[in-house]
């Protein structure tokens, strides 16, 4: 079953030199497309509709924070199974709870800087690819 996600490589990601090395790994799965990628800074209102489901929670304003503490690489990747597929890459929230082998857990210890986002189902998918990629069909 072939899907869109959205990926974003967080702040730490992109400051700590990271892209190369995450943007690979999701490059060399078999029959994944990377069909849009760039780099850019999100402001308040854009990550105010991305996360509105946090809103209120403790991480909220910090989280908003961090992420307009510099840019992000934004992409569109396609494939089989890519929603879950992705996720799998990442790793959970919690980088010391995540595996090695997984991107958090390869490169993060923080739960806030955990190096990146990628939609959690195919609804989330279509919702975050609006936000960020409005012109895609
Ligand atoms: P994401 O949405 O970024 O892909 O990550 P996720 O699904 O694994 O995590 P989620 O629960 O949606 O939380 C969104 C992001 O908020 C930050 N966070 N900080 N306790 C904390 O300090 C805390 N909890 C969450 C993380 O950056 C997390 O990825
Ligand atoms: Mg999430």
């Amino acid at each position: 079953m072939s899907q869109r996600t959205l990926v974003l490589l967080k702040p730490d990601a992109v400051r700590r030199g990271l892209v190369g090395e995450i943007v690979g790994r999701i490059e060399r799965k078999a029959g994944w497309q990377i069909t849009a990628l760039e780099l850019r800074r999100l402001d308040r209102e854009t990550l105010e509709t991305h996360y509105a489901e946090h809103v209120g929670r403790p991480f909220y304003e910090p989280l908003m924070e961090f992420m307009q503490s510099g840019p992000v690489v934004a992409l569109v990747v396609e494939g089989e199974r890519v929603i879950e597929g992705v996720r799998q890459l990442a790793g959970p929230t919690d980088p010391i709870a995540a595996a090695p082998g997984s991107i958090r857990g390869d490169f993060g210890t923080i739960v806030r800087e955990n190096l990146i986002h990628a939609s959690d189902s195919e609804e989330s998918a279509i919702r975050e690819l609006k936000i960020f990629f409005p012109g895609l069909s």
